[in-house]
């Protein structure tokens, strides 16, 4: 065995240079970056305010359609990892804008995409053969390799959040995609033939789950507002959330998608939620009122249609100044899947 005194750190240099054209690299030099003790990532917090950005989003119909575009859509990029398409170190987050008459031709792919309505209504996203008309507030996916295109009929733009997996997607190296070949799927299943076939408190006897993914494609906002309106009435505000729900697949009790968990909470006039983090780093859609959170040391002013960040292990507080309803998306399912994920509800 080598004794103490023999070893010698100053010949080090030459070791790494032995190593390195073997495609060798000393793990003592970078441990410290793989096990700290705590995660450290890039993402920042940081807030997109509707009324900053609405204009440049309209203009961008003036320069390319919705079908050249395939998806026209502004993607939010995080402050903190600019040219990495993404919201967070996980998920992509973008605002889609439809105008009037157009239609985004019908594609899948591996990753999940989920919508969250902001402004307009009566456009349509089509998956799988059955076209889901959405209002605003309304939470749609489009599940690992369906088929999805979308189409706005209606007389005025529509706008929605997109959150996808595709950061996630891509660290897996499984991203699969076609197009469709025709602009629109047909439609062999009437519009709201999921809903009410799987997303009633009932399933056909003899359902069988096909998939990990939700059979309901659309989650109305006039049901989930009842939810939180009706159950206010009666149940105790938590002190980090408010009243706060998550959307469930009917399959299984899971989250709507493997990857994404989507969540509305509301907070009452002059709530103030108590100091709280997670380690999924969350996006948030001001769905109604105003208030402000503060994230890390830095406060965000929001009202409706606003989207803000929560990065991954940042202590966060929400003030609500109105009622005030949020919608949020992490990755929190695929890190509880895998044993990963982690809360702290002490005062941070
Ligand atoms: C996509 O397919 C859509 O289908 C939206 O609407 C955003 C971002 C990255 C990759 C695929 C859509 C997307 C996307």
């Amino acid at each position: 065995m080598t004794i103490r005194s023999e070893v010698r750190p100053d010949l080090l240099p030459y070791y790494e240079d032995d190593c390195d054209p073997k495609n060798l690299a000393p793990l003592w030099k970078v441990l410290h970056t793989f096990a700290r003790k705590e995660p450290k990532s890039g993402c920042e917090p940081y807030i997109w305010h509707y009324n900053e950005i609405r204009d440049t989003l309209m203009k961008s119909a003036d320069l390319i359609t919705a079908e050249q575009a395939e998806r026209r859509v502004l993607i939010l990029e995080n402050p903190g990892m600019r040219g990495r398409y993404r919201v967070t170190t996980s998920l992509f987050a973008g605002l889609q804008l439809i105008m009037p008459g157009e239609i985004a031709p019908a594609h899948r792919h591996t990753q999940a995409a989920l919508r969250f309505i902001v402004e307009g209504s009566g456009a349509y996203t089509a998956v799988d053969g059955e076209k889901t008309i959405m209002e605003e507030g309304d939470f749609v996916i489009t599940p690992s390799w369906t088929w999805h295109d979308h189409g706005n009929p209606s007389d005025s733009p529509m706008v929605w959040l997109d959150g996808l997996d595709v950061p996630l997607v891509e660290t897996l190296d499984t991203t699969f995609a076609e197009p469709y070949g025709e602009k629109s799927q047909g439609n062999p299943r009437p519009s709201g033939d999921s809903l009410a076939r799987y997303g009633s408190g009932l399933l056909p006897v003899d359902h069988e789950q096909r998939s990990p993914s939700s059979p309901v494609f659309n989650y109305p906002y006039t049901r989930t507002r009842e939810a939180l309106e009706t159950m206010c009435k009666t149940d105790e505000w938590d002190p980090c959330h408010g009243l706060k729900l998550r959307y469930v697949n009917p399959d299984n009790g899971d989250s709507p998608m493997p990857t994404i968990g989507t969540f509305m909470q509301l907070l009452p006039k002059g709530f103030e939620t108590s100091g709280y983090r997670c380690s999924d780093g969350t996006v948030y859609s001001v769905v109604e009122g105003t208030g402000k959170s503060i994230i890390g040391d830095q406060t965000f002013e929001w009202g409706p249609r606003d989207h803000f960040v929560v990065p991954c292990w940042v202590p966060q507080k929400h003030i609500a100044s109105e009622d005030a309803v949020l919608f949020s998306f992490s990755d929190r399912p695929a890190q509880q899947k895998l044993g990963l994920w982690r809360e702290d509800r002490r005062n941070a």
